[in-house]
């Protein structure tokens, strides 16, 4: 049901029916789960909140920001104290045609004079509005509104101004002759005596709207009885909120800790539910890829690089710079841009050099003695599900991680088509044999890893691995394990990746591979720097 309707129905039902004061949408949501069929968006209140006075010191477009978060926070319908409509008129007009579009179900208006003060605040000096006046700011809105729901209250000052009851029922039938949808008749008496009476003699004409907040000791059932429709609690939430805010501050103030406070006030967990925070994370999951990619990933940067002589002397080969950033961010920065967060690195030589924000380390401190597969060994201490492994001295495009995504097996690597350039190399050079070489053609066919080496065939090889590995979380489990079993073995210190993929191809778990042609550098040498502009 729209929430105009909802309020008109409020207004209109048989019933006695309640609505609660919020000066701001924490206020209305926290009335609206209570129970409460609507909320009173006071004007006292929600410039009060803004430590001004109810004066019209807030604009009336500050108080339409508000009940506009209000809407947004609440399904129940909100009836705006409108105080005068800010004008004449035609702010009536501009005011109604605003609130419908923010979702307002209504508007009550009082007849004094903008800029208007409290009721409650010398009342009886206050002047009241014309009749005529004020019944053609009634009907102006009555003619504005779209939606034929929308409900516009008047609200009677005669009574508070010291007019008396034949004032105040004259301007009830003017303000119903113009379209008013309710009468909000209010009296700043301790005693309900002359609302009962205005109810009385007016005798349900239109509903019948109060607020006592200076006659609260009236039972409510002696307005049930008099056939009042709505009574609004109008500042409640507010001058609750001011003790408890008023208690806290002189506590803290007085005790230096806030140790003692904590059971008396909401937890943290409440304020997250008022903000519907899991709702966000919900939609996180569906709408928001950067958040499902729960990979970790390792990088294995304890290497000295000794190749690259003065350049390595004081910081470790992952740490050089490339284009004016180490190597080590780019390839970080790279994980980043797909949302991998969880990232380790893991340092041997000159680890000290090593410490970038937000990054976990391990540390290999056996560097000269060991290889990758040691280093991999600690890397993987502490990862559970799915995982990531790159050298730390080579540079790829995005592109690479782009195909790795697509393979899903348990163990998947990148191998570049493009290997002949590697071939007279000094250095190892991780050449594949695969089951189907490169072929534009046979792009469908699903690539196994057959054997790893740097002394396969030139006419059986691939293309070279690039040192990069993704391990689905079963995948991360089996090299765990096979690592374990194997570290009990002599030679396990000298153990290179390669000879870990023909471990796992020789207890015939199948290494999925996927194909690319270059978009990556191995930067091993002074040479390999002449290609790295192209990145
Ligand atoms: C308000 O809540 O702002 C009202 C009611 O207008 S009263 O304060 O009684 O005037
Ligand atoms: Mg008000």
């Amino acid at each position: 049901m729209k929430k105009t309707t909802k309020l008109k129905n409020i207004l209109n039902n048989k019933e006695l029916n309640f609505l609660m004061e919020a000066h701001n949408a924490l206020s209305a949501k926290i009335v609206s789960e209570s129970g409460f069929e609507g909320v009173w968006a006071s004007g006292l209140c929600m410039s009060a909140s803004m430590a001004l006075r109810d004066n019209n010191e807030a604009s009336w477009t500050q108080i339409l920001e508000v009940v506009e978060l209000m809407s947004d926070a609440t399904d129940i319908p909100i009836l705006l104290d409108g105080d005068t409509g800010y004008g004449n008129f035609n702010n009536m007009r501009r005011l109604v045609k605003k609130l419908e579009q923010r979702g307002v179900a209504g508007v009550c208006i009082e007849d004094k004079l903008f800029p208007k003060t409290n009721s409650f605040i010398k009342g009886d000096c206050q002047p009241l509005a014309d009749i005529e006046e004020f019944s053609g700011k009634i009907k102006a809105g009555k003619d504005t509104q779209q939606d034929s729901d929308f409900c516009i209250v008047a609200r009677i000052e005669a009574l508070i101004a010291g007019w008396g009851l034949r004032e105040a029922i004259k301007r009830a039938m003017a303000y119903k002759e113009a379209g008013a949808d309710a009468i909000l008749i209010h009296s700043d008496k301790t005693q309900p005596n002359d609302i009962l009476e205005f109810i009385k003699a007016w005798d349900n004409q239109l509903p019948v709207v109060v607020v006592p907040t200076k006659y609260y000791r009236t039972p409510t059932e002696v307005f049930r009885h008099a056939k009042v429709s709505l009574i609004i609690w109008a500042n409640h939430m507010l001058r609750s909120a001011i003790v408890s805010m008023q208690n806290t501050a002189r506590f803290v103030y007085k005790e230096k800790s806030v140790l003692n406070l904590e059971e008396n006030i909401a937890p943290l967990i409440e304020v997250f539910r008022l903000q519907c925070s899991e709702e966000l994370q919900e939609a996180e999951e569906r709408y928001f890829s950067y958040n499902k990619n729960k990979n970790s990933v390792i990088i294995l940067a304890a290497s000295h690089g000794k190749e690259l002589g003065q350049l390595t002397h004081e910081q470790p080969k992952t740490l050089i710079n490339i284009n004016g950033k180490p190597l080590l961010n780019r390839i970080i920065s790279t994980f980043y841009e797909f949302g991998i967060k969880d990232l380790t690195v893991v340092r041997g030589y000159k680890k000290e050099k090593i410490s970038i924000h937000n990054i976990k380390y391990i540390d290999n401190d056996d560097y000269e003695n060991t290889r990758e597969v040691f280093s991999l060994f600690k890397g993987l201490t502490n990862i559970v599900g799915d995982a990531i492994i790159s050298y730390g001295d080579i540079l790829f495009k995005k592109y690479v991680i782009n195909i790795l995504f697509e393979l899903d097996g348990d163990f998947n690597i990148v191998v570049d088509s493009s290997w002949q350039e590697s071939l007279n190399k000094q250095r190892y050079i991780n050449f594949v044999s695969c089951n189907v070489k490169y072929r534009k053609e046979e792009f469908e066919q699903k690539v196994f890893l057959q054997h790893i080496g740097n002394t396969i065939t030139e006419s059986d090889i691939s293309g070279e691995w690039i040192g990069i590995l993704k391990l689905s979380s079963v995948g991360t489990n089996i090299v765990k394990s096979i690592l374990n079993e194997l570290s009990q073995r002599d030679g396990f210190k000298s153990m290179r990746i390669s000879e870990l993929f023909n471990e796992l191809i020789s207890r015939n778990y199948k290494i999925h591979v996927a194909y690319t042609h270059g978009a990556w550098i191995d930067i091993d040498d002074i040479d390999d720097f002449s290609k790295i502009s192209s990145f």
